[in-house]
């Protein structure tokens, strides 16, 4: 499996209709803005884009915000960065919504964006948008300073419409845009597992041996690290001996003294979406842009 290499044309794969429903929320609340916050995790830089809403942010200002920063490998991040200068009118910024200095700077270049845009309101007004787990209510949380959307909260919960302040002149819709993607691909369905998009799947070996193959293929050090092994030990390691590893060094073991495999891939998974591996980007430009 050459997992890094696929080429796909996310424009292709536009929203279900179950969807709709959503999406005419967003709709509405999108008339009452001033500026659409795009967040996207920094891990699936074109994946986790918005590109079958691009009709809903028509003709509104809007910004790009590549969330988890801190996650993403750095080299790869910047190859991003630059293919986003060269092809992306919508202005962006990398952020760690954990960082103080980084939501810092993150909040000036709002306001920065902010001082060009009009508005018919007395105080400007944004909101968020972007998948599941990407960072929306860590956001508004962010940028107000305390504790008004829950983090890592389930999606759906509907609320009353609220702006909260965010500093001078600006008001935040205290309720986030959650953009569904259509996931009919595999490719696009296993990165959004494994940054934690989505937490349903039928198989998850199809979606961790993809994500094994990214690291074994671009991230080998990382392998080592995690598995705190020799360098000369990672070319035999595959994909099953990797678990079986993993499953005797953390003594993940069942009745009778069996490794459990099963409870090492979860793990292993739930590693990958907390970054606990190492900073990893699943996608570079040539992979997905046809
Ligand atoms: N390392 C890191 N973790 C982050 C960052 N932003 C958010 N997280 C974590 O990512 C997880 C999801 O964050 P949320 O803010 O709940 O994401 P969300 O987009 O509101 O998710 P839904 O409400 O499910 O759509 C939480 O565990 C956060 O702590 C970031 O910039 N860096
Ligand atoms: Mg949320």
């Amino acid at each position: 499996m050459n997992s890094g290499m696929l080429v796909i044309d996310l424009k292709k794969y536009s929203l279900p209709g179950h969807i709709q429903k959503a999406r005419r929320n967003i709709r509405e609340l999108l008339k009452a803005v001033d500026l659409i916050v795009e967040l996207v995790d920094s891990r699936i830089p074109y994946t986790g884009r918005a590109f079958e809403e691009e009709a809903l942010f028509l003709n509104k200002p809007r910004i790009i915000a590549l969330s988890k920063s801190d996650l993403a490998d750095e080299k790869a991040l910047r190859t991003w960065l630059k293919f986003y200068e060269e092809n992306e009118d919508v202005p962006f910024i990398c952020v760690n919504f954990k960082d103080v200095d980084s939501v810092k700077r993150f909040k000036s270049f709002i306001f920065r964006i902010l001082k060009n845009v009009r508005t018919r309101f007395k105080d400007k007004k944004m909101m968020v948008v972007g998948i599941p787990n990407v960072g929306k209510s860590s956001m508004i949380n962010a940028l107000v300073g305390k504790k008004i959307a829950k983090i890592g909260n389930e999606p759906g919960i509907t609320r009353g419409i609220q702006w909260v302040s965010v500093g001078k002149g600006l008001k935040l819709l205290d309720t986030p845009g959650i953009l569904y993607k259509k996931v009919d691909h595999p490719v696009i369905h296993k990165k959004l597992c494994l940054v934690g998009s989505i937490k349903s799947f039928d198989d998850l070996d199809e979606v961790l041996e993809f994500g094994f193959q990214i690291l074994k293929d671009r991230y080998e050090k990382l392998l080592i690290e995690y598995l705190r092994i020799e360098k000369t030990e990672i070319s035999d390691i595959q994909y099953q001996n990797f678990f079986e590893k993993l499953a005797k060094k953390r003594k993940f073991l069942k009745k009778g003294g069996f490794l459990d495999l099963e409870r090492a891939k979860f793990s292993f998974l739930k590693d990958l979406i907390d970054g606990k591996i190492g900073r990893i980007i699943y996608e570079l430009p040539e992979d997905v842009i046809v």
